[in-house]
C-alpha cells in the first residue's frame, strides 16, 4: 500500500475497522533504479517539485522529476520556496526560466512569509510535494495548516545541504476536495523503468522532432541526420535540456 491509496474499510467498531481493498490506482509516482522500485505516492493529480536557491539545488533532480511527470502524464508546478532570500531567488528565477518558457508553471513562494499564493494551485488537486531534503516542503505544509505541526529541522549552511527530517509521505486535507501529501527527502529520481522512448517523448520540446532522425532507434547523441541535434543548433532546443536527456540516457 503507498500514500495516497484508496481502500476499502469495512467497520468493526466505533473507532476500529479493517482493510479489506486496495481499490485500483489512478495513478502511481515511483522511481527505480537497477534494484528496487520506491513508490512516492498513489492517485496524485499534481507534482509540486519544491526547489530552493539554498541550500543550491540540483538542476538534474528537476530534469528527472519533469521527466516522470511527463511519462506518469501528472501534470507538474514548480515551486521555488524561500522567495524571502531575495538575491538567491533573483538568480535562481534565472535559472530556471528555461523551465518557465516550456511551459512549467514556475511559482516563487516563501513558506516563511506566505503560501497564500499557491492556494489556486491546490484546490480539486491531489498534490504531492518532492524535492531535495531542506527546501522546504514541509514548512509549506506548517503554513498551509497551521494547527499541525509537521518536523522541520534547521539546515547546516556552512555544509550547504539539508538533513531530512521526514521519513514517511504523509497526506494531509486541505479541504474536501483538495489533499496534499509531503514526502522525504530524495537526493536521487532513478527512472530506470523508463524506455529510451519514453523519455524521448517526457522531454516535450523533442516531440515535434522524434521520428524525423535518419536512424530509427536514434539517441540523439552524436548520429548523423539527428532532428533534434539539429533543433538545438538551430536554437529551438536548450542545450542544457539535451545534455539533461543525453546523461539521462546514459545513466538511467
Ligand atoms: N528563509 C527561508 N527558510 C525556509 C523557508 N521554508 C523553509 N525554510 C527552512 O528550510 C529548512 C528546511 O525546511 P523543511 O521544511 O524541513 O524542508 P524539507 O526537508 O523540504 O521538508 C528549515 O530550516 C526551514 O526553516 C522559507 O520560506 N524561507
Ligand atoms: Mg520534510
Ligand atoms: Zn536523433
Amino acid at each position: 500500500m503507498a500514500c495516497g491509496d484508496h481502500v476499502r474499510i469495512k467497520f468493526t467498531g466505533p473507532d476500529q475497522g479493517v482493510i479489506e481493498a486496495v481499490l485500483p490506482r489512478d495513478s502511481l509516482l515511483y522511481r527505480s533504479d537497477a534494484f528496487r522500485e520506491k513508490i512516492i505516492a498513489a492517485n496524485v493529480t499534481q507534482i509540486i517539485l519544491v526547489l530552493a536557491a539554498v541550500p543550491s539545488f540540483y538542476e538534474e533532480l528537476v530534469n528527472r522529476c519533469l521527466v516522470a511527470a511527463e511519462s506518469t502524464k501528472i501534470k507538474v508546478l514548480i515551486v521555488l520556496n524561500k522567495a524571502d532570500l531575495q538575491a538567491e531567488t533573483a538568480k535562481a528565477m534565472e535559472k530556471l526560466a528555461l523551465y518557465r518558457e516550456l511551459g512549467y508553471p514556475l511559482l516563487p513562494l516563501s513558506a516563511h512569509q506566505d503560501t497564500a499564493p499557491l492556494l489556486p494551485f491546490l484546490q480539486g488537486e491531489t498534490s504531492v510535494l518532492v524535492g531535495q531534503s531542506g527546501m522546504g516542503k514541509s514548512s509549506i505544509i506548517n503554513t498551509l495548516l497551521p494547527d499541525i505541526k509537521v518536523e522541520t529541522r534547521e539546515i547546516s549552511t556552512t555544509l550547504d545541504s539539508g538533513k531530512h527530517t521526514t521519513t514517511h509521505a504523509r497526506l494531509y486535507h486541505l479541504n474536501p476536495d483538495s489533499h496534499i501529501i509531503d514526502s522525504p527527502g530524495l537526493q536521487e529520481f532513478g527512472l530506470h523503468h523508463l524506455k529510451p522512448e519514453e523519455i524521448d517523448h517526457a522531454f516535450i520540446e523533442f516531440r515535434p522532432y522524434l521520428g524525423q532522425c535518419k536512424f530509427n532507434n536514434c539517441h540523439h547523441l552524436c548520429e548523423p541526420g539527428c532532428a533534434v541535434l539539429a533543433a538545438v543548433t538551430a536554437g529551438k532546443i536548450n542545450p542544457r535540456r539535451l545534455a539533461a536527456y543525453q546523461k539521462l540516457i546514459g545513466n538511467v
